[in-house]
């Protein structure tokens, strides 16, 4: 039955015509929600979601674009990928089968709400109706029917809901618009699409269809939290600013500069927060944390108020709650979100970031921190500097030394060019080591450090800002778990530099082992020694480049570091789809030390020597950390 006022559509036609006409809107401008859609295609989802997005690209193009994915881990990566580019006012929709193209999508389900990162997920499901069950690919929990392997996306959704019955759809798309466009609650939102109900046809209200504008709010701190924040703040005499992510996602960089030269407040960043403040600024102390400045931990270590603005205090910019030695140190922190407004027994501001910094601005005008105090941070973050500056000139041969490949690439790329990384030893070498110089130009994934993220994250930034180059830095150990999205860039032309470091296995947690008593044990990609019986024999011949030139992408070859300079120019100067760098370097050069700490638990009894002494060291560092009841 159709009428006037309503649309006979499929469930499947109805989703894609719903989010077609979702936006954003935050400072006055509107931004499509829900850009285009990332996809493969299984029986569960083929004849139903495939359809419609068939349909609605047969009619128009631009309605809700398809991207053919070769993995979906990799699609849902990309996708929080280009949502956090866009400050997270635009994301993707992702569309995946039944069964196991589902699940592959809870890692990406995992990363997104970890790293606070909107993703639209559309697992299909099993028939709603039985009909046929159990279907390929179906679980048949005994315990209950309406258990399926989806169940699992829970745990992992700020939203999750299942469409066994077309009627709930509308509320279902509107709880998930909801979650993707509040900076508070965002993450993954998870719409489970029953493969039967994806097809079956429904008399839908009209006005579902209409353009539908989420305003993204900027709250504004409540007074009373603001002056108790002012006076703590007044009461400091070292106090330092941690900025994270919410700085960038909330375009507060401009308000984080003027309240920090009005207030003479230094600068912290976290990963995410990394590129608040040019790496430059008199008042930039760079990375904090396990993988931080000496600039920025000494500072934080004998703050008095730490100001930690859009963080999340996670244990690498805590250093594992060691970073922050003054007795009395005391917390105010500003977030959307209370849930992380509250931590360290913080004075909370739960309020926008670029709002809280100009309420903090206005109440605190006149005060400042003394003129000694901002000499010292100038002064640490100088020598910071020069460190950098040597890390990034080695001279070591013969192969190079990360830190050199690492200041070749930030010396190539333009100011605007984004870097981009998330597992190995690369994340913690970039947050000491990168200068950065645009508030986008750093995108370091370190909320879930997912192996795989790399190439697939580096797709979403460059299709969320096809006028900035991007530069993926990826190990070898990350490009073997994942690196088939190459092929996407390369069909849908998308240009990504690959910078693709080979040391034959995992540098990171090789380092970690050795200095936590356990001998690099399985950390090296060797063969099996036939006399030893361990993984210690000859280096295994494995090909990166050409396993990647197999892809169709266009690959350059790099040995010495000038060599790798001239090959990742012309990386940077070519047209059109990807181009990967292949450099190797040497494994046993670790950057400079952040005389910083990251708690991994040591065994506490072990017949290993090594692991005997690493334990004593572990015990000793363990005494600083703080609880901050
Ligand atoms: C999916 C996933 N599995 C395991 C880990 C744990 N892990 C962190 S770094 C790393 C090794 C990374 O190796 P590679 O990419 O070669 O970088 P390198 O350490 O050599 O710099 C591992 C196994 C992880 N972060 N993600
Ligand atoms: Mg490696």
């Amino acid at each position: 039955m159709t009428s006037a006022d309503t649309v006979r559509l499929t469930v499947s036609q109805a989703v894609v015509r719903f989010l077609a006409q979702q936006y954003t809107e935050r400072d006055g401008v509107e931004h499509r929600l829900v850009e285009g859609c990332f996809g493969i295609f299984g029986h569960g989802n083929v004849a139903g979601v495939g359809q419609a997005l068939l349909q609605a690209e047969v009619e128009d193009p631009h309605r809700l674009p398809y991207y053919l994915a070769r993995n979906e881990q990799g699609m849902v990566h990309a996708s929080a990928a280009f949502a956090r580019m866009r400050h997270r006012l635009s994301t993707l929709a992702c569309t995946a089968s039944i069964g196991p193209g589902s699940t592959n999508m809870l890692t990406g389900a995992a990363l997104a709400t970890i790293n606070r990162l909107p993703v639209l997920l559309l697992p299909s499901d099993v028939f709603a109706t039985r009909a046929a069950s159990p279907v390929l690919q179906e679980l048949e929990d005994p315990r209950g029917y309406d258990v399926t392997v989806n169940d699992a996306f829970r745990p992992l959704s700020r939203f999750f809901d299942r469409v066994w019955r077309p009627e709930q759809l509308p509320a279902a798309l509107l709880g998930a618009m909801r979650v993707l466009a509040d900076p508070a609650e965002t993450g993954a939102a998870t719409i489970c699409l029953p493969q039967d109900v994806q097809a079956a046809a429904h008399d839908w209200p009209a006005e579902l269809f209409d353009k539908r504008v989420w305003h993204v709010a900027r709250p504004v701190p409540e007074q009373a939290a603001l002056a108790r924040a002012v006076d703590v703040i007044r009461s400091a005499e070292r106090p330092i600013m941690v900025a994270g992510g919410g700085v960038i996602y909330s375009e507060a960089t401009d308000a984080l500069r003027s309240f920090a030269e009005a207030t003479g407040i230094p600068v912290a960043e976290t990963q995410a927060g990394k590129g608040s403040l040019p790496y430059d600024h008199p008042l930039s102390l760079g990375a904090v944390g396990s993988t931080g400045t000496t600039a920025a931990n000494r500072m934080a270590r004998d703050a008095d108020v730490v100001i930690g603005i859009g963080t999340r205090y996670s244990d690498f910019t805590t250093a594992s709650r060691t970073a922050f030695q003054h007795p009395g140190v005391r917390f105010v922190n500003v977030n959307v979100a209370a849930f992380d407004a509250t931590k360290h027994a913080g004075v909370s501001l739960v309020a926008d970031a670029r709002e809280s910094l100009t309420a903090l601005a206005e109440a605190l005008s006149g005060w400042s921190t003394a003129d000694a105090y901002r000499e010292r941070a100038r002064a640490l973050a100088a020598e910071w500097d020069e460190t950098v500056e040597r890390a990034y000139h080695l001279g070591h041969g013969p192969l190079p030394a990360q830190s050199e490949v690492i200041g070749v690439v930030n010396e190539v790329s333009g100011p605007r060019d984004v870097v981009v990384c998330a597992a190995g030893s690369m994340p913690g070498d970039l947050h000491k080591l990168w200068r950065s110089r645009d508030p986008k130009g750093y995108h370091v994934e370190y909320g879930y450090s997912c192996m795989g993220y790399e190439i697939a994250g580096g797709l979403g930034v460059r299709m969320a800002s096809p006028d900035r180059d991007v530069f993926v830095m990826v190990g070898d150990g990350s490009y073997l778990m994942m690196a088939q999205e190459l092929v996407t860039a390369v069909q849908e032309g998308i240009k990504i530099v690959v910078v693709l470091v080979q040391n034959h296995g995992f540098h990171s947690i090789g380092d970690l082992s050795e200095t936590l008593g356990s001998q690099r044990f399985g950390t090296r990609y060797r063969y099996r020694d036939a006399d030893s019986g361990r993984l210690d024999g000859d280096k295994l011949p494995v090909d990166l480049a050409t396993n990647a030139e197999s892809l169709g992408v266009r690959v350059l070859r790099a040995t010495t570091v000038d060599d790798f300079r001239a090959k990742l120019q012309a990386a940077k100067a070519s047209d059109g789809g990807p181009v990967v760098v292949h450099v190797e370097t040497d494994p046993l050069v670790n950057a400079p030390g952040s005389e910083s700490w990251w708690d991994v638990p040591v065994s506490e009894v072990a017949d290993l020597d090594s692991t005997v002494q690493a334990r004593k060291t572990y015990e000793a560092h363990k005494a600083d950390q703080r609880l901050f009841l």
